[in-house]
């Protein structure tokens, strides 16, 4: 077997990838591409130059949600992150969906670009888009502590993709110096720290502390 991600390790999509594989138990190595900068080759995987993307020997496939899926479908004798009926596989995807279109474009894109990202590419923070964005990630950290209910994981009471999709954004969300609030949203603060103390979430946080670091 021989798994290549592309990507950069600050990337939530990247993460979720990276958590996937871990979660799997499947070796894999990383090849560096960095947004903005990356290589004229790149292109020829992912037209659109967006991370991550994943070559399985001579196969190769982009996008986050289509990479976990695919590795899922692939590799069935690893554990299943994207839910095991029809209407788990559902949900899941309806929480993935919600993490990448609804909250990264708060959490990652705003928060995390100007407070972590913009200064170490030398362009100016927008710290008015910040506060507009915290405003609106409330609504979704209602939705999200009401869909919890009393569960400890999103889909089928068990870790599945969809408690990866969320929890990667609220890493960016730290690593643009904001945290959830536990007395506002305390189911989702609980969901959060139980699946950030799983062992593929803590092998990543050592990696992606180093390259914050060097970013700051
Ligand atoms: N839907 C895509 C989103 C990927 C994405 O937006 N990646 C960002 C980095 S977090 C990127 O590569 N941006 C560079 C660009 O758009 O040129 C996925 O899930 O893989």
């Amino acid at each position: 077997m021989s798994l290549i991600l592309y990507g950069a390790s600050l990337s939530p999509f990247v993460r979720k990838v990276r958590t996937s594989l871990l979660e799997k138990k499947l070796d894999y190595s990383m090849e560096m591409i960095i947004p903005r900068n990356q290589p004229d080759w790149y292109y020829q995987i992912n037209p659109l130059g967006r991370i991550p993307a994943l070559r399985d020997g001579e196969f190769e496939i982009c996008d986050s949600a289509v990479i976990c899926a695919y590795l899922d479908e692939k590799y069935p004798d690893t554990p299943a992150l994207c839910g095991n009926t029809i209407e788990e596989k559902a949900r899941i995807r309806w929480f993935e969906k919600y993490g990448d279109y609804e909250l990264a474009p708060l959490a990652t894109f705003t928060v995390f670009f100007n407070r972590a990202l913009a200064k170490s590419m030398g362009l100016p923070s927008d710290e008015d888009a910040v506060q507009k964005a915290l405003i609106k990630l409330v609504t979704h950290f209602d939705y999200l502590e009401q869909q919890l209910a009393d569960n400890d994981y999103f889909v089928g009471n068990r870790f599945t993709l969809a408690d990866i999709a969320i929890v990667t954004q609220w890493v960016n969300l730290s690593y643009g110096q904001e945290q959830l609030n536990a007395d506002k949203w305390p189911k989702l603060v609980a969901h959060q720290q139980r699946v950030l103390a799983r062992e593929s979430l803590q092998v990543l946080k050592a990696d992606e502390t180093k390259m914050l670091a060097r970013i700051a």
